[in-house]
C-alpha cells in the first residue's frame, strides 16, 4: 500500500514557482517516507479543478492507494477542490506545514511571499474541509520534526486498518454462545460501516477438514511447536489434536481469503477439544479471533494486528477476567479460557494440557505464559442499536504480581488509567464488553482516527477521565448520534 502526497497550488504564479513547488514536495516526501511505516510517494502538484477531480477518481479506484496527504505550498482556491473532495473515498490527511522552518530575515522579498503561502493557503483548504464536513486528519508542525512524522505514521496505520477492513472476511465456526448479549450485533451494519463480511461455516465442515489432515502434516507442525515452545505435558495426542485443528482452520481461512474467525465451547459438535493452542497459533500468524462467537472482537483483533504488523509489540484477544482489589493498587487480571495470543508473551510459552471445567470436551492443549509489561490499550466494539461504539482504555501492563502456579492459562495484569475503580465505572457506563483487543502497539489516537474513518462513535477512557465529565460526554454524544 502507498500513500499519495499531493501539493495544492494554482496557475497564478507562473511555471518557475510551480516547478519549485513540485521539486520541494518531492524532497519533502523523501524526508517523510524515511520515517513512515508505509511508503509515501509524491503524486502531483494540482492546479485546476479538473486535475483535482481526476486525481481523486484515480485514488478511489487504485487499490494500492491507502490515502492522500495534502498540503498547500501556495494558495489553492478551495472551490477548485469541491467536486473532487465530494467524490473522495480514501482517508485524507491535511498536513499544515511549510518548506522552510524559519523566515529568511535578510532575503525575504515578494518572490518569497508568492512561493511560501501555506500559512494562509492551508487555511483556505481547511475551510472547505470544514464546510464539506470532510472526514480528515489534521497534522500541524514543521515537516522534519519527529512529532509531525510520528502523527503521520500513526494516521497511516489507521488508514491501513480502514483499507483492510474493506476486504476483511470473518469466518464463524458455529454460532455465538447462547444468551450472551454483547457478542451479538448487526452484521449488515458492520459490513456497511467497516466492510467486514461476517458469515458462518458449520462446525461439521471444520470436522471434515480436520479428518482430512495427514499424520505427516501433524508431525511437521508438532516439530515446529517443539522448536518454539516448552513442552510441559506428556499428552502428545492432545497436542496433536490441536495441530490437526490448526491445520484445518488455516486451510479454510486461506481457501476463503478470511482474516479472522470465531468459535464457541457450546458449538463443537464432532470435535474432541475446544481449539486452544490452535487458536493461539492462528492469532500469532495475524488472524483475528473472538471467543464465544464474538465476531466483532475477532475482526477488530485482525484490524489492529494489521495496523501494527511491523511493530514488535503484540496484540491479542483479551478478557477482563478477575481483579486484585488491593486498595490503592487495584489491578485487572486479563486472560481467557485458552485463547491469548503468544505475541504478547514476555518469555517462551509452555504447552500444557488441562481440563477446561466447562463444555464437556476433552482437556485441551494450550500455551501458558505471562504477558509483557508496558503501555497498552484495550479496545471494545459494541453495537448500541443504530450505531457502533468503539471504547478504548489506556492501560499500563505490569509483570503479574503473583506466580499463580495452578492457573492453567496465559495471563496479563494491568492498571487501567486513571485507576481501576474510575475506569471500570466508566467502562460499564459506556457499555464496554468483557471481550477486548489488548494491543501494546496501537494507541488511542490511531483507533480514534480509524473510528472517524469508518464513521462510528469513539469513547476514550484515560488518565484524565472523571466520571462526571464522562457521563456528560456520553450524554452529548448520544444526542449527537441520534441527530446524525
Ligand atoms: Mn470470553
Amino acid at each position: 500500500m502507498k500513500f499519495w502526497f499531493v501539493a495544492g497550488s494554482q496557475h497564478l504564479y507562473g511555471s518557475d514557482v510551480l516547478n519549485t513547488v513540485a521539486e520541494r514536495a518531492a524532497k519533502m516526501v523523501g524526508g517523510l517516507s524515511s520515517s513512515a511505516p508505509f511508503e509515501i510517494i509524491y503524486k502531483a502538484t494540482v492546479k485546476t479543478p479538473d486535475e483535482i477531480t481526476a486525481l481523486v477518481k484515480e485514488a478511489n479506484y487504485d487499490d494500492t492507494c491507502a490515502g492522500l496527504v495534502v498540503w498547500c505550498h501556495t494558495f489553492s482556491p478551495s472551490k477548485m477542490w469541491i467536486n473532487g473532495l465530494v467524490a473522495l473515498q480514501k482517508p485524507y490527511l491535511h498536513l499544515h506545514t511549510q518548506y522552510n522552518r524559519n523566515i529568511p530575515a535578510d532575503d525575504i522579498d515578494m518572490n518569497f511571499m508568492n512561493l511560501n503561502q501555506a500559512a494562509h493557503g492551508d487555511r483556505e483548504h481547511g475551510f472547505i474541509g470544514a464546510r464539506l464536513r470532510l472526514t480528515r486528519k489534521i497534522v500541524v508542525g514543521y515537516w522534519e520534526d519527529a512529532h509531525v512524522q510520528e502523527k503521520i505514521g500513526a494516521w497511516q496505520r489507521s488508514a491501513i486498518g480502514f483499507t483492510i477492513s474493506k476486504n476483511l472476511k470473518v469466518i464463524r465456526f458455529g454460532d455465538n454462545m447462547r444468551q450472551v448479549a454483547v457478542t451479538e450485533g448487526d452484521k449488515v451494519e458492520a459490513q456497511i460501516k467497516f466492510g467486514w463480511q461476517v458469515n458462518t461455516w458449520g462446525v461439521g465442515d471444520l470436522v471434515a477438514a480436520m479428518n482430512a489432515v495427514t499424520d505427516a502434516e501433524i508431525n511437521a507442525l508438532t516439530d515446529e511447536y517443539n522448536s518454539k515452545y516448552t513442552f510441559a505435558t506428556e499428552d502428545t495426542e492432545a497436542v496433536k489434536y490441536q495441530a490437526r485443528a490448526e491445520i484445518a482452520m488455516l486451510k479454510i481461512l486461506e481457501r476463503e481469503g478470511a482474516g479472522a474467525f470465531t468459535n464457541t465451547f457450546e458449538d463443537l459438535h464432532g470435535m474432541k477439544q475446544l481449539p486452544g493452542l490452535a487458536s493461539q497459533r492462528l492469532m500469532e500468524r495475524g488472524y483475528g479471533y473472538g471467543g464465544e462467537g464474538d465476531w466483532k472482537v475477532s475482526a477488530l483483533t485482525h484490524v489492529i494486528k494489521t495496523m501494527t504488523a511491523d511493530m514488535p509489540d503484540g496484540t491479542s484477544f483479551m478478557e477482563d477476567y478477575t481483579y486484585d482489589l488491593e486498595a490503592g493498587n487495584e489491578l485487572v487480571l486479563g486472560a481467557h479460557m485458552l485463547e491469548v495470543c503468544p505475541t504478547i508473551a514476555a518469555a517462551k510459552p509452555r504447552i500444557e494440557v488441562c481440563p477446561l471445567g466447562i463444555g464437556g470436551k476433552e482437556p485441551p492443549a494450550r500455551l501458558i505464559f505471562e504477558g509483557k509489561a508496558g503501555r497498552a490499550v484495550v479496545a471494545s466494539l459494541v453495537d448500541l442499536g443504530g450505531r457502533m461504539r468503539l471504547i478504548v482504555q489506556d492501560v499500563e501492563c505490569v509483570k503479574p504480581i503473583y506466580e499463580m502456579p495452578k492457573l492453567p492459562v496465559a495471563r496479563v495484569m494491568w492498571k487501567p488509567l486513571p485507576d481501576l475503580l474510575t475506569s471500570a465505572h466508566a467502562w460499564i457506563l459506556a457499555g464496554g464488553a468483557h471481550h477486548t483487543v489488548l494491543s501494546y502497539g496501537a494507541t488511542a489516537e490511531m483507533l480514534e482516527d480509524w473510528a472517524n474513518m469508518t464513521d462510528i462513535e469513539f469513547v476514550h477512557i484515560n488518565a484524565d477521565t472523571t466520571i462526571n465529565e464522562f457521563k456528560k460526554d456520553l450524554f452529548t454524544a448520544d444526542l449527537a448520534w441520534r441527530l446524525k
